[in-house]
């Protein structure tokens, strides 16, 4: 592969008022996760980013800043899936033309398409792109999954490179990874980390990885290592942070930790997503003073 196995942080985009990207900002937040988070990869224009609300300028304009700072640094990743297959094909050039090491499309969304329309969709999304294709599957959001057969099938095209396998459904998962030895899957909740990376995914991302990025490669290594225990350990102590952080709002609570923790200023989110209430963004700062207080920071 030419992209490195490991932990990346799904990209968090801070975005202004008016919904434009807080260009300064996102920059300072790329660089601190390559620097202090110590990512082996970025991806860059996923859910995390709220990248399915954004117009293709905010889109075009996001991968290309990410690339300005990241490129050659770390590997890189662009989400280019959308609804309009005109804008995914302009996106999928653009990531190629910017340097992206890979290219990503979410599952075709909303309507109900047909297997074969979707895999088309890889197949023209790959091509226009000319790089290794992650296919991106999150049932949860997208409402729509694969079943074995169709998993196989996706792996017909040779740059079909692997997954962004977001579903807890281990046992697909496994049976994934170990019946295609030459491709490769990414475990997508990091909840699940720990199982990911005991069932042999190549990397993780996750959005919580924009702040427990060194927490997340202690529980790779941990596991990789054969230290369960430890790994538990590590697991239980992300968990616990993301059952809150869940509680508050996942994207805007990430966000609020950020700006508190590091002094960035990552702005609104994105409607129809509403600014975290005052009594959200308490919650989520005294979370933030707690976070550092339980040693899941150490690295801030
Ligand atoms: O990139 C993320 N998925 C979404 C993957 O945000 C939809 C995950 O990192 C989750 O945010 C995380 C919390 O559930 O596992």
């Amino acid at each position: 592969m030419n992209f490195k196995g490991g932990i990346y942080a799904a990209q968090l985009v801070p975005y202004a008022a008016d919904g434009s990207v807080k260009e300064k900002e996102l920059i300072a937040m790329v660089e601190r996760n390559i620097v202090v988070g110590g990512v082996d990869g970025l991806y860059i224009g996923g859910s995390t980013g709220e990248n399915f609300l954004n117009d293709t300028r905010a889109k075009t304009r996001v991968l290309e800043i990410a690339a300005s700072v990241a490129k050659g640094r770390v590997s890189l990743i662009a989400q280019i899936g959308s609804l309009n297959m005109v804008e995914a094909e302009g996106l999928a050039r653009q990531a190629s033309k910017l340097g992206y090491d890979a290219v990503s499309a979410v599952t075709p969304y909303y309507y109900k398409f047909s297997f074969a329309e979707t895999r088309e969709y890889y197949v023209r999304l790959a091509e226009a792109a000319g790089l290794p294709m992650l296919v991106y599957t999150i049932p949860a959001l997208t409402g729509s999954s694969f079943d074995m057969e169709q998993l196989h099938q996706l792996y017909r095209h040779p740059l079909v490179a692997g997954f962004k396998y977001t579903s807890g459904d281990l046992f697909t998962m496994e049976r994934l990874i170990s019946s295609v030895p030459d491709r490769v899957v990414f475990s997508g909740y990091d909840e699940l980390l720990l199982f990911g990376r005991a069932i042999g995914a190549y990397g993780a991302i996750g959005s919580t990885y924009n702040l427990f990025a060194a927490h997340a490669r202690k529980i790779w290594d941990a596991v990789e290592a054969g230290r369960l225990p430890e790994a538990r350990t590590l697991q239980a102590g992300l968990n616990g942070a993301i059952q809150e952080i869940l509680a508050i709002g996942i994207y805007p609570c990430l966000k609020e930790l950020v700006s508190f923790l590091s002094g960035i200023d990552v702005g609104h989110p994105l409607p129809p997503f509403a600014p975290l209430s005052a009594e959200g963004k308490e919650k989520a700062r005294k979370l933030g003073k707690d976070l550092v207080a339980r040693g899941l920071l150490a690295q801030a």
